[in-house]
Parts: structure tokens; sequence; C-alpha cells
């Protein structure tokens, strides 16, 4: 149905059409329009949940007709877009977000105060939007806002999960875990009742040949489930560029539930019906770096995928090109392996329905997907079982076997009788069941594969992918490192240090470039630049001890060096490391004398994190934490010297307020198992400094900022698999520390011993895969260099100046044009300025 207004109407639309606030004035009776009006309440019942609500209310009207004038300039222009697939968006807050961005939080802020409220308790009402597990998921986020802010025409497209990642608490020392229903008021999505999508699932397929002898296959019977689509707008900073985040909902096909068995008596098989579709889209899985195989998942990956292309398909169609031209005008991106199945997908549409020859076809889908590997890890690389997939999937399993047969008869062309390599590289795993692997078909059916830091992109061509760079070439393998938005993790988290940066830079025209840092260099030795500098992080570091004290009764000295480590709890991201640490500085306190002890930097060592609910030995990492800050936070003869503090529920609002207070930050993964890291960019970009292995991205970190002033430690990368070979095969003997610090465990210093038996057991029995001891000394000792450095604190904030100016590189701004450039071949398409923009500083 045509539904666009004849001409001779469209002059009264454009006299009515909505205009965004700018002025204080017209904030605030945006505000009160929707506290009287949307919410039903008025000045006599306005509590800080309804402010909040009718202030972002007033923001999202402002972004959407943005948005919409965003989505017409870039349909008019037609220029190519690129659409970033990922199953987890985590993105925090949004509301003081799009203030900043849009350049009206202090316009907001003084409305809001005329109107009685204080802004930071405003923006502290939201509920986080947790739609993501870890790195990967953040990652996504910061994508969305440097693809606005750099006026890229781009979607995200993702799962509208009821319940994100879990809220944790710590009862007794142990996590427990909570739902994270956070859908109760979301003033943030725009449900499109008319955007809906038919996901099929199960079924059997039907082929025959046709009048003209051509092979066709149908996918029929099963079941039909139903997509329906949630935009969040997405805005830029410093431009009117509003793109748009895609969540797909589950609900069944027949509406509430299926009348006819309703009416047949069969209630309790409709509702169940209704249930299982809406199952779909329930809950993000809570693993990070953690393949489980779960049939609900890959419904999960199956649905989002067909709703997203189904979308995409259409809107090309519309343009009335050519199937050739599709390359040409859209760039898929998946973020990692878990979207995978839209390359089969595309190519099922392409063939079975638009009825392209399979080459034709293949073609248009190798040069639309590009595919971003986040890990090495061989328990984190996807798998799924061929029945599981013949049952659910079975069109799409004949495809992917048809790609592969293709893929191995060229591979077998180019190393003609190599047996052993086919066997690798086939996508189908010949073992018992056999097994879809996903990196492969992702690799197959992609023009570029790319890691997230030199390192790893360089191990995923010299390990897990090795034959692959053999088959297509070297360049069909490339690096993107990752990269953070300053203006969430510096000019939201950071607002004082924002300013002063802004004073010294000329504006804030350093978030839009980030290697604008650079001119701070200037002011590394400046006296009284330093002393604002130090009060600024003094500042933060009250802001975390006040947090703190609130949250867990412990109060500590904001003087004190605070070394923070927050990121999901993993053995191979060795928070073990740091807590073994900790206790063998307990040893060394109680054993000094009065003298030592006054000449030692008092420290307070911060924790936070998740385990995934599974994961046994991850809890008992957080456990250990916790029972070690129990006995040494009371401890009257320790005193300030050493605080533990385990922050529960770590999530993207609180990582606002802790890492802006970091002196040291902790990145202290096994060599060659930490893909990238993006904390610790965050971390150094508030003026920390890094206590850190030479992996993932800490080794461009250092090369960027200098090794001066970083604190690297630990085996290196190309030492990790000797040094295993040896614990099996060899000898292995621990660190005479390490077995210090055990002992004290064993004599249930922390709790009864038995607690803690496997953590201990896997590094004295299992090998010590993660090179927990191999490691302990280097970084015990490394620990004494952080103390000795941080006595000189006038060196200290100059390290942190210098580093911070030249931290440009790290801005995700840079990162989204070399994947324009080099994997999608997309423009921006630039916007006038002043279409109602708010001109603040
Ligand atoms: C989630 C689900 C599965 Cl099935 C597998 C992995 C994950 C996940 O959360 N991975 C993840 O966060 N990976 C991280 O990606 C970051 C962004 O590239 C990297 O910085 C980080 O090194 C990597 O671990």
């Amino acid at each position: 149905v045509e539904a666009s207004i004849p001409e001779p109407q469209r002059d009264a639309w454009k006299k009515f059409q909505a205009k965004p606030f700018v002025s204080k004035d017209d904030f605030e009776k945006e505000v009160v329009r929707h506290v009287e009006t949307t919410l039903a309440r008025s000045m006599f019942n306005c509590d800080e949940t309804a402010a909040y609500a009718a202030a972002s209310l007033a923001f999202r009207d402002r972004l959407i007709t943005e948005w919409n004038r965003t989505q017409q300039r870039q349909t008019f222009a037609d220029t190519k877009r690129v659409y970033y697939l990922s199953l987890e968006f985590l993105m925090g807050r949004a509301l003081d977000n799009a203030m900043l961005n849009v350049g009206l939080k202090n316009v907001a802020k003084e409305g809001l105060s005329e109107l009685g409220f204080r802004i930071e308790d405003i923006i502290n009402q939201e509920h986080d939007a947790a739609l993501g597990n870890g790195g990967l998921g953040r990652l996504a986020a910061c994508f969305l806002d440097s693809m606005a802010s750099l006026n890229f025409p781009a979607w995200g497209y993702g799962l509208r999960y009821k319940y994100g990642i879990f809220k944790q608490e710590i009862v007794d020392g142990y996590q427990v875990e909570v739902p994270d229903y956070w859908l109760d008021f979301n003033p943030w999505e725009f449900p499109r009742h008319d955007i809906v999508v038919d996901v099929q699932f199960y079924g059997g397929v039907r082929k025959y040949q046709d009048e003209v002898g051509k092979n066709v296959a149908v996918w029929e019977g099963g079941e039909i489930v139903k997509a329906t689509a949630y935009d969040v707008p997405i805005p830029g900073f410093d431009t009117p560029t509003t793109n748009n985040m895609r969540l797909w909902s589950s609900k069944a096909a027949s509406g509430e539930f299926d009348f006819q068995k309703f009416n047949s008596g069969d209630y309790e098989s409709s509702v169940a019906d209704q249930q299982r579709a809406e199952t779909i889209s329930a809950v993000l899985y809570p693993n990070d770096n953690l393949d489980r195989g779960k049939e609900l998942r890959l419904k999960q990956q199956y649905f989002w995928v067909a709703a997203s292309l189904y979308d995409i398909v259409r809107r090309f169609k519309k343009s009335k090109r050519a199937w050739s031209e599709f390359p040409d005008q859209i760039a898929i991106q998946l973020n990692d392996t878990h979207p995978t199945l839209a390359i089969v997908e595309l190519q099922r549409i392409l063939i079975d329905m638009e009825g392209l020859d399979w080459d034709e076809a293949w073609t248009i889908v190798t040069n639309t997907f590009g595919y971003t590997n986040h890990t090495v890890l061989p328990e984190a690389l996807e798998k799924w079982s061929v029945p599981l997939f013949q049952n659910l999937l079975p069109r799409h399993l004949q495809i992917i076997y048809d790609i592969n047969m293709f893929f191995l008869q060229s591979v077998e062309r180019k190393f003609p009788g190599d047996r052993d390599m086919l066997a690798r590289v086939s996508i189908i795993e010949e073992s018992q069941p056999k097994m879809v692997r996903m990196a492969f078909l992702a690799i197959v059916g992609s023009h570029k594969v790319n890691g997230v830091a030199e390192l790893h992109s360089d191990l995923i061509k010299t390990t897990i992918f090795k034959d692959f760079v053999k088959i297509f070439g070297p360049d069909k393998f490339t690096n993107v490192t990752n990269g953070i938005t300053p203006r969430r993790w510096l000019h939201q988290a950071n607002p004082r240090l924002s300013e002063l940066i802004a004073s010294k830079t000329g504006g804030l025209g350093f978030l839009k470039d980030l290697n604008v840092l650079n001119e701070l260099e200037k002011f590394a030795d400046d006296k009284a630049f330093k002393k604002e500098w130090a009060e600024i992080k003094y500042a933060n570091k009250v802001r975390l001890a006040k947090y703190i004290k609130s949250t867990t009764g412990v109060t500590v000295n904001p003087a004190a060096l605070f070394d923070i480590q927050v990121k999901r709890i993993h053995e191979y991201k060795r928070q073990q490391l740091n807590i073994f640490g900790v206790i063998h500085r307990y040893l060394t306190i109680k054993a000094m004398t009065p003298e030592q002890r006054k000449k030692l930097a008092p420290r307070v060592s911060i924790f936070g994190g998740k385990a995934a609910p599974g994961y046994w030995m991850a809890k008992t990492i957080i456990h250990l934490i916790n029972n070690v800050g129990a006995v040494v936070n009371k401890d009257p003869d320790v005193g300030d010297l050493l605080k533990v503090i385990f922050l529960e529920d770590y999530n993207v609002s609180k990582a606002e307020i802790i890492t802006p207070a970091s002196d040291v930050s902790e990145h202290i993964s096994t060599a060659g198992t930490e893909a990238s890291g993006t904390s610790n960019m965050k971390f150094v970009l508030n003026g920390g400094l890094i206590i850190g292995t030479c992996d993932g991205a800490n080794i461009e970190i250092t090369r960027e900022i200098g090794e001066n002033n970083i604190f690297l430690f630990g085996n290196l990368a190309e030492d990790v698999e000797d040094l295993r070979h040896t614990h099996n095969y060899g000898s292995h003997t621990l660190d005479p520390d390490l077995v210090k610090v055990f002992d004290l465990i064993k004599s249930n210093a922390f709790g009864d011993a038995g607690a803690f038996g496997a953590l201990t057991g896997s590094i004295e029995d299992h090998g010590d895969y993660y090179l927990v001891s191999d490691d302990f000394h280097s970084y015990i000792q490394t620990q004494t260099l952080v103390d000795e450095a941080y006595k000189n604190q006038e060196e200290w904030i100059t390290k942190t100046i210098l580093s911070v100016a030249r931290m440009g590189f790290f801005s995700s701004d840079r990162c989204i044009n070399e994947y324009a450039e080099m994997i999608w071949n997309v423009e921006p398409l630039p916007v006038e300025k002043g279409s109602g923009l708010g001109k603040e500083e």
C-alpha cells in the first residue's frame, strides 16, 4: 500500500513538522508536557522516576525527529549502507549519552534544576541496557556511536532480549544470579508493529526439477515464529546523523495463541506454543568465550539472522537494482561467528527464492560479508551438531554441504591429493556426531576476515586459520585493532578531565579527532596543569571511595594506590594471579617492621566482574577474592596498607564510575589468550597506568605511549606452548612465593580451604594451563616496581599525562574508518550542520 502523502498536502506537513527543542524553556515545556500527558502525573506526584521518564521522552522525541531525517537523507542519497550484525549490544545508559551527543546536557541540567531536580539523580534512575556479556558486546556499542558520529549510513541488528545479562549479587562471598528484567519501562525503543517477519523452523525439503529442468528446493512444513522490529535511535556526537539499532522480538505466529487449538479445547498446547515462541528472544546467553551448543541458542541465531536479512533484502529490492549490485549497496559485518547463518540464508534467498544460479549468488554473498574473529580459545569456537542442524534448519544444512563441496573441490585443485588438508579445513568435522565449524563457514563465505589487535590477527593467521591463509592467500586476512568511543569513555565518564583537556586544546574537537590529545604532551611538566590533573584523579577516587563505602561498607583511603581489575571472570584473564598476588602482599606486610611499613604505599585492590553461571572455577575465584577481603579488611595490623574490595554487579554504568578512579589497572591474561581487551584503553585514556602482559592490545598501547609508561611482565606468547609442554611432560615445580600463598590458603586462613582446592589444584596438579606459577615471580616484582614508581608522584603524573596524550590511536572512530576503507568500501554521508543541533561546547 502506498503510504506516501500526495504532493498537494505536503506543504501542510512541512509547516507542522516537529521541531527539535534547543532552548532550556522548550526543553522544560516538553518535560512538563510528558509528565502531565504521557505519564498522567502532575507537579504533585512527580518523583525522580517520572522526571527521568519525561526527560528521556523529551530527548527521544528529539532523536526520532533527527532519526527520520537521517533515514530520508540516506535513502535519497542511495549510497552503500553497513549492517552490523551482533547478538550483543552492551549499550549501558542512554540519557546521559543522548544529552552529551546532541550537545544539550547543560540545557537539560538547568531545565531540570528549575523544575526541582538534580541531573545526576535523574541520570541514575536509568536501568542499563545490558544486552551483552563483555568486550564483544561493548565493542558493538562503541562502533554504533562511532558510525553515527562519523555520518556513516549504518544499522545495527540484534535481538531484543527480555532479560539481559543477569544481575550479580554477592551473598556470603558467593555469586548469586538474579534475572535482569529491564523492559519494565524503556523510553528508548520504538516498537514497529508494522514491521513483522515470519521466520520458519523445522519442516523438510522437497526437491524436484521444474519444466526447464532446473533443480528446485522447497523448504516446507515446520513452524513459523514472528519477529517484530523494535528500533532504538543512535545519536552521533555533534552531528544530526541519528542511526538505527533494530532489535527483533519473537512472538507466536498465531498472535496471542492458536485459536483453532483453543476452540478445539487444546488450550494448554496453544499457550505452550506461544511461550515457546517467546522463549527465543527471552534471555541472553551469559557465557563469554564459551560455546555450549544449545538448540535454543541456534534458534536465536537463525531467528535474528532471518529477520535481519529479510529486512535488508526488502530494502534493497525497493531500489529495483540488479542483484549483482547488492554488494555495491550493502556491506554486512559479522560480529564473531554468531551470525554466520546469514551467509547461508542470503545464499538460500538468492537461489531458492530469487532463482539465481549458484555461482552468481555465491559471488554476491562473499562480496557482501566480512567476518570479525574475537578469540583463539578452542572452547569458544562455535560448532553445531549436524543432527541438530538437520532437524532445525534442513535446507540450510543442505546448502552448507554444497558450500563445503565447492570449497573442498577448489582446495583439491590447489593442493591435489592433500587429504589431511581437506580433513583439516572441511566445514564439516567428521566427528561423532558430525559438527558444522562455524568459523570455517564464516571464512569461506566472507571476502575479509579480521582479528581485533595485531598480535591476535597474526595468531589467527599462524594457528587456527593457518590453512585458510594458504588457500585464500594472506590478503583475505587483516587486522583492525579495537578502539573505544571517547564520548562515553572520556567525556561522559570523566567530565572534569574532558573539560580540562578542552580548555587546553581549543574546545571539544578532540572528541572527534582523538589525535588532538597529542597537544597535551607540552603540559607533561607544567606544574599548574599537573596539579589540576592530579586533583581530578583524586576527586574521581573520592567518588569511587564513597561508592565503595555505600555498597560494601568498607572505608578506603582515597590517597591509597587504587589497583583495579574489572572484567568478566575467566581463568585466562587470571584474576587468580591478582588475588594470589594480594595474598602475597598480605604476607609481606605482616612480616614488615614499622619502618618498612611507613615506606609502603597503601593499596586498595579492587575487583569486579561476572562469572558465567555454569563456570565453577570462575565462581571459586570470586569466592576467594571475597574471603580474602573479609580477612584482610578487618585485620587491624594491616589497616590502610591493604584493602581488598569486590564490587558487585560490574556493568557499563558502574564502569563509568570505576574507570576514571584507577591509578593502576590489571590486564594480565596469559600471553596469546586475550584477543585485544578494550578496558585497557579506557583506563589509560582516563589517566591510569597499566600492569599487563604482552598480550592483545597491551602491545600496541605500549608502542603508542612508550614502554616507560607501562608495567609489562610475564612470559611471551611465543613461549607459552613450550611451557605448557614442560608442565605436562617435564618437571613442574611451583614458584616458592606462590607455594607460601597456597600454604596460607590451605591453613584455612580464608575459610575452609576445601572450597579452593580445585583452584590451587589446577595449578599444582593439573598442568597450570594458564601459567600462573610461571608468571608469578615476574608479576610480584613488577608490582614492587609499581609501588616504587607511585612514591614519585611528580613522575607518575607526568607518565599519565604523556600516556593520555598518546592514546589517539585507540578511538573507535579510527577503527570504523579502517573497516570502512579496508572491508566495507563505504563512504560517510556528510550533513550540513545547524539542522536543530544544540551548539554547546
Ligand atoms: C560471547 C559469547 C560467545 Cl558464544 C563467545 C564469546 C563471547 C564474548 O563475549 N566474547 C568476547 O567478549 N570477546 C572479547 O571481544 C573483545 C572485543 O573484540 C576483545 O577485546 C576481547 O579480547 C575478547 O575476549
